[in-house]
């Protein structure tokens, strides 16, 4: 019985000591194990560097701006600012109008990966839809800068983005409105491209700001052109009284503007009958405020290359660049509109 005791104990010290082994290897050091010499990690290059980092110049810069249209005056100027920059300082610009169809804009976007561009400028028509194809570009290794508009899509498909804040464009039309009518009044709207960040965000800004005793009673898109706001404000005047149904109009663009003058004119309705607040302050801005159709601008500006060239080559030359770049903006009057018009760029 001793003996089988005996054998017991010693078959457990067995096993114990067995266990306790197997565990000291698993926990036995690094140093003891086959040591694996740390290799040299791979500098990773900031995302965008290109092979003439750190001394990229303009004549190594080529870049991709498919342009959403030219539906107005603003963006007839934004594509005159790309174009003169590129001609004063010699990068290459590929340059396609998309005459304001995302599906055209994604299809350059691609024939530009396809070309190996160095940087894409995507001014985007509408906010939804460009994952997909931004995720194309960043997996080419095409950093994109987002200009202008804005996008829902993941910010990090993207590098950075360049434009106005919209949302306080929207906020600065509203002081106008709630200081002119502190005791409230009735108001239309004459909304930008539907989806597109400047609709949106105007829309947006103008609502959260607006008194609460100023009613928009009817907003209808008018795609930020001339011509299409035109019938949009001739619907509106079938429905609505002016100066009785609503005492002024909120519109997203000075190109709408100008389309619902022409319809406001031919119904009869003078300068100053009501309350208008524009946005973009283009030259057509700056004669209506002249000639007292318009009682605000709310600055846009369009002059952006400048600005998205110097963040292309900072890119290019593995610098970082910050994620999000707004425009500094103001509200113009007709006090000094006649002065200033002379002076305007757009
Ligand atoms: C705003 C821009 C808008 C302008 C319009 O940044 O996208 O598009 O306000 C233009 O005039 O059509």
């Amino acid at each position: 019985m001793l003996k089988k005791n005996v054998l017991k104990v010693v078959m457990l010290f067995a096993i114990l000591a067995m266990v306790l082994s197997a565990c000291g290897n698993a926990a036995k050091p690094a140093a003891t194990q086959a040591a694996v010499a740390p290799t040299e990690a791979a500098a990773a290059k900031p995302f965008g560097q290109a092979s003439c980092a750190p001394n990229c110049g303009y004549k190594d810069l080529v870049l991709c701006f498919p342009q959403l249209g030219a539906e107005s005056d603003w963006r007839t100027a934004d594509t005159a600012s790309f174009k003169d920059e590129a001609a004063k300082d010699g990068f290459t610009l590929v340059f396609s109008d998309a005459q304001q169809k995302q599906e055209n804009q994604i299809s350059a976007v691609r024939a530009c990966i396809q070309q190996g561009v160095s940087v894409i400028a995507l001014p985007p028509v509408v906010e939804d839809g460009w994952d997909a194809v931004l995720t194309e570009a960043f997996n080419a290794g095409i950093p994109v800068i987002i200009v202008d508009r804005s996008v829902s899509a993941d910010p990090s498909l993207y590098v950075s983005h360049i434009g106005s804040d919209m949302e306080l464009e929207g906020k600065r039309a509203a002081e106008e409105f709630n200081k002119k009518f502190p005791d409230g009044a009735k108001i239309l709207e004459l909304s930008g491209t539907t989806g597109s960040g400047a609709a949106v965000g105007r829309a947006k800004g103008f609502r959260e700001a607006l008194n609460a005793n100023i009613e928009i009673i009817d907003s209808q898109t008018g795609n930020f052109t001339r011509a299409e706001a035109v019938p949009v404000m001739q619907a509106f005047l079938q429905k609505y009284k002016p100066g009785v149904d609503f005492q002024g109009i909120f519109i997203h663009n000075d190109d709408m503007g100008l389309g619902a003058i022409e319809a406001l004119k031919a119904a009869g309705v003078n300068p100053g009958d009501l309350f208008i607040v524009s946005v973009d302050g283009t030259r057509g801005g700056f004669q209506a405020m002249v000639d007292g159709w318009f009682q605000a601008d709310v600055e846009c500006n369009p002059l952006l290359a400048p600005q998205v060239v110097e963040m292309a080559l900072k890119i290019m030359n593995g610098q970082p660049v910050d994620k999000n770049v707004l425009t500094d903006e103001t509200v113009y009057y007709p006090e000094n509109a006649a002065e200033l018009l002379p002076t305007r760029k757009y």
